[in-house]
C-alpha cells in the first residue's frame, strides 16, 4: 500500500476508534462492569477492515465526507466484536486470546462475556437507529441499513454459519459445505458492510455490484484466516494458532492444502478487483483488498 494509501487507512481507523470510546463512554455507571468488558474487547485493536469498508463504499459512490458516517459504520465492529467475544466462549470454540488479551471470558467470566456480546449486539441497532434520530442518515436508509444488519447476523447468516460450523466439528465435510458455512458465517458481515457503505450514500444501484464484490472478499479472507491458522504466530495473530487442527474442524487447509488454499485465495482476490471497476476512484479498496490477500494478522 503507499504511502498516502497507508495515511487514509490510518485515517479511517482513527476515526472508528474515537467513536468507539464516544459510544461506550456513554453508558451509565450502573452497568460499569459489563461496559467494562464491552470495551475491553472493542478497543483491542483489531483491523476495523468492515467499518472501513462502510465508509469507502459510501465514498466510492459519491459520498464527498464519509467520515459523517463513521458512526453508523461503527455499528459492524459492534457486531464483529460480539461474535468474537461470543464464538471465544467455552460452549463455541473454546479460545483463551483474542486481539492479544486474554478473552473477553477469560477476563471477566463466562457470564459477563455472554453479557457483553448481547449488549453490544444490541448496541449496534441502537447506534444506527439514533444517527437517524439524529439527522445524520435518511430514516429510509437507516431502515434499509438496519434491515441489511439483521439479516446478515441472522439465522441466514452469520449465526446460520456458526451452527453448521458447530456441526461439522469433527466431521468431514465437502467443499461446497465448508463454502456454504463460510459464505454465512464470515462473508455475510463483509458483504453487509460493503452493501450499507452503498445504501448510506443513496446510489441504491451499485448495491449488486458491492455485493459481488464482497462474495469474492469474503471468501478470499476467511481461506487466508484458515491459511494464518496454520503459518501465522501468536505475536501477530494475537492468538494461538493451530485452533482449528485441535478443535478437529475441516478448513480450506484440510481440505485443499496451503498451496492450492493460497492460488485459490489469490483468484478471488482478482475476481474482487474485477468488481471494483465499476466503481469510480477504487485505487484505494484495490490496494487494501491485494493487502488482505498478504495480511499476517
Ligand atoms: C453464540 C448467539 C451466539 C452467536 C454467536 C459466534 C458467532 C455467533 C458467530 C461467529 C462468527 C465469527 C467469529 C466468524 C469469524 C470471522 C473471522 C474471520 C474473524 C476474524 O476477523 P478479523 O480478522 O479480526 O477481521 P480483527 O480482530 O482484525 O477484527
Amino acid at each position: 500500500m503507499n504511502d498516502m494509501n497507508k495515511a487514509k487507512l490510518d485515517y479511517y481507523i482513527e476515526l472508528v476508534e474515537g467513536e468507539l470510546k464516544k459510544i461506550t463512554a456513554s453508558k451509565p455507571e450502573l452497568q460499569g462492569e459489563v461496559v467494562k468488558a464491552m470495551e475491553y474487547s472493542l478497543l483491542a485493536g483489531g483491523k476495523r477492515l468492515r467499518p472501513v469498508l462502510v465508509m469507502e463504499f459510501a465514498r466510492m459512490c459519491g459520498e464527498k465526507r464519509p467520515e459523517k458516517f463513521a458512526r453508523a459504520a461503527c455499528s459492524l465492529e459492534l457486531i464483529h466484536t460480539y461474535s468474537l467475544i461470543h464464538d471465544d466462549l467455552p460452549c463455541m470454540d473454546n479460545d483463551d486470546f483474542r486481539r492479544g488479551k486474554p478473552s473477553c471470558h477469560k477476563a471477566f467470566g463466562e457470564d459477563i462475556a455472554l453479557l457483553a456480546g448481547d449488549a453490544l449486539n444490541s448496541l449496534a441497532f441502537e447506534v444506527l437507529s439514533d444517527e437517524a434520530i439524529a439527522g445524520v442518515i435518511p430514516p429510509e436508509r437507516a431502515i434499509m441499513l438496519v434491515s441489511v444488519l439483521s439479516k446478515a447476523i441472522g439465522t441466514d447468516g452469520m449465526i446460520g454459519g456458526q451452527v453448521i460450523d458447530l456441526r461439522s466439528e469433527g466431521k468431514d465435510i465437502d467443499l461446497e459445505t465448508l463454502n456454504v458455512l463460510q459464505t454465512c458465517k464470515t462473508g455475510a458481515l463483509i458483504e453487509a458492510a460493503c452493501v450499507m457503505g452503498v445504501i448510506l450514500s443513496g446510489r441504491f444501484e451499485a448495491v449488486p455490484f458491492a455485493a459481488d464484490y464482497a462474495k469474492a472478499l469474503g471468501r478470499a479472507f476467511q481461506i487466508v484466516d484458515d491459511i494464518l491458522d496454520v503459518t501465522g504466530s501468536f505475536e501477530s495473530l494475537g492468538k494461538p494458532i493451530g485452533s482449528d487442527e485441535q478443535q478437529h474442524k475441516t478448513t480450506y487447509v484440510t481440505l485443499l492444502g496451503l498451496e492450492r488454499s493460497q492460488a485459490i485465495a489469490k483468484q478471488l482476490t482478482v475476481e474482487a478487483l474485477g468488481h471494483l471497476r465499476y466503481f469510480e476512484d477504487y485505487e484505494f479498496l484495490s490496494q487494501l483488498t491485494q493487502e488482505l490477500l498478504t495480511r499476517q494478522s
